[in-house]
């Protein structure tokens, strides 16, 4: 059951607690006495508008079944595995529309999508059996999101144990005869208590500022230029959703940026005549909600002095072109000297970037890019992205398959290049000059390792928004970058769920 588009403009209404779980695995062939304990993790339970979705059961405590199972089983009291490699998505979809009473689900997941698994090389085929599966794992998870289990739906990695078991299963299964306590099999069990509602969960955006110099009087009274990314995300399995490159990378991007530019603005003599705001939001997958409010929490002068912003999504995984998403007609004199400072830079880089117009609907509360809710308030702004056309509610946001592997660290070094190349031409007055500020081994090079540790960090921590509090350790972690003096910080809290 897909939702229709209406209710997207709703944003999620509650969300269930619960992350990991310790997954006790019981075997009891013949002899009750050996048992296996993996990690699993719980498939997400949230409410848009009253409406149910997602694994509405976590405690678990069947035998163990696999798809061979003989037509006509009952699977009430099974828990069925499913390996996700090789996986038939569309058996699986018929299969969870059938509504079937099941005991339980058990995803198997590739070892590599694991949070503890950095970045892989691999050979040219590799890359093409990770890019497959990756899109089967895509597909999944959309699946899993958009319906409404009344069983509980765990994933756990692929491994050696886990993987005899399924053998075993597999091999029960194929005799037609189904595991009961009496003829031997396995038994799953997760001891948990039933979720609950996250009560009052809050989201927290992050801010930061560079003052400009102006010669005589207040720099108050100078122009800004914002630099946002949404660092939080959604995805089937909130405990792996690390969001790599949706927005991992645009976050590690912001963070290169600042640290650039506050090296030209620790010296008065580099100082720019122009404040630059960086803003890490939440509520990206609730339709940029963190964004929404943290516009509105500004005072009138701050938001009427905002030249621009440029909002960076997913800028990771790109090789030739990306794209500059914008609301304002490409003829607008703004978004014409922001293209041509970007193109200009993107030759020299030797890329190409797009421009992509979209008319906002003002009416019609959703926006399909972040950009967008600076465009309902009259500030002018686009999103660098690798995608050409915006993903639909809940798509994109980070989920099971946006892992390390699939973002590449040159990607986000060009990306910081282009941003923080025009910006400092726009600032300094150097427009159409062939001018490198942050030129290779100068002392403002962007700094690669830089790039890799954060990138490392975003990769290992799931960020889904009302499971992350304003005291987790990564929140704490872009409170303390030391760059960021002399900038300060504001946290905006923002409820994002109502209670009836
Ligand atoms: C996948 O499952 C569908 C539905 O059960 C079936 O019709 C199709 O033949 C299967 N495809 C493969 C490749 O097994
Ligand atoms: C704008 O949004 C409103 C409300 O969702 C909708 O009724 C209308 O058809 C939309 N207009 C366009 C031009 O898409
Ligand atoms: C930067 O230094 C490295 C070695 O330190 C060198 O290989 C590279 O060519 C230099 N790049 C530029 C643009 O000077
Ligand atoms: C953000 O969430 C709040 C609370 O759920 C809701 O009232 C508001 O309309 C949302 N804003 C946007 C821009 O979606
Ligand atoms: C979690 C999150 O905000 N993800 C965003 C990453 O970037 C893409 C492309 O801009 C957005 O569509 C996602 O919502």
């Amino acid at each position: 059951m897909a939702l229709s588009k209406a209710r997207y403009r709703d944003v999620l209404d509650s969300m269930y607690s619960m992350l990991a779980l310790v997954f006790v695995l019981v075997a009891c062939v013949e002899l009750c006495d050996a048992a296996t304990v993996v990690d699993v993790y719980r498939l997400i339970q949230y409410d848009i508008s009253g409406v149910p979705f997602g694994s509405r059961l976590a405690t678990l405590n069947h035998h163990a079944g696999s798809l061979h199972f003989s037509p006509g089983t009952d699977l009430s009291r099974t828990v069925v595995m499913i390996p996700v490699r090789g996986l038939n998505i569309t058996f699986v979809r018929e299969f969870i529309s059938q509504k079937k009473t099941l005991g339980g689900l058990l995803f198997l997941l590739p070892e590599m999508f694991g949070i503890e698994n950095g970045d892989g090389g691999g050979t040219r085929d590799d890359v093409n059996a990770k890019g497959l599966i990756k899109n089967l794992l895509e597909e999944l998870e959309r699946l899993l999101i958009h319906v409404k289990m009344p069983y509980p739906v765990y994933f756990a990695f692929e491994n050696d144990k886990i993987e005899a078991v399924l053998d075993d299963v597999k091999k029960n299964d194929a005799t037609g005869q189904s595991a009961t306590a009496t003829t031997g099999g396995y038994k799953l069990v997760v001891p948990t208590s039933e979720p609950r509602k996250v009560a009052s969960p809050t989201i927290t955006n992050i801010q930061g500022w560079l003052q400009g110099l102006k010669a005589d009087g207040d720099s108050n009274q100078l122009p800004t230029i914002a630099i946002v990314a949404s660092y939080d995300t959604f995805g089937a399995a909130p405990a792996l959703s690390v969001g790599s490159d949706s927005n991992g990378s645009g976050v590690v991007a912001l963070l290169e940026i600042a640290r650039l530019f506050s090296l030209l603005y620790s010296n008065p003599k580099t100082r720019g005549r122009y404040n630059i705001l960086f803003g890490l939001t939440s509520g990206g997958p609730y339709n940029y909600n963190g964004t929404h409010k943290w516009l509105r929490s500004f005072d009138q002068r701050l938001r009427e002095s905002i030249d621009y912003a440029i909002c960076l999504n997913s800028i990771g995984s790109w090789n030739k072109e990306l794209y500059i998403h914008v609301s304002k007609p490409p003829e607008n004199a703004y978004i014409k000297q922001i293209f041509e400072g970007f193109t200009n830079v993107a030759e020299e880089l030797d890329f190409k970037v797009g421009l992509k117009h979209k008319k906002i609907n003002i009416s019609n509360p959703r926006v399909a890019w972040e950009h967008e809710q600076f465009s309902r308030l009259r500030v002018t702004a686009a999103t660098l992205s690798e995608l050409s056309a915006a993903p639909e509610l809940l798509e994109s946001t980070g989920g099971l398959s946006d892992s390390r592997h699939f973002v590449n660290e040159a990607s986000i070094i060009r990306s910081v290049k282009l941003v923080a190349e025009s910006l400092a031409r726009h600032i300094y007055g150097f427009q159409g000059k062939n001018i490198k500020i942050f030129a290779d081994n100068s002392s403002l090079a962007v700094n690669p390792s830089y790039i890799r540790s954060w990138l490392d960090l975003v990769s290992r921590t799931p960020r889904v928004a009302p499971f992350l509090s304003k005291n987790d350790p990564f929140v704490l972690a872009l409170q303390k970058v030391r760059f960021f003096h002399p900038l300060f910080f504001i946290y905006v809290l923002c409820f994002l769920v109502y209670f009836s």
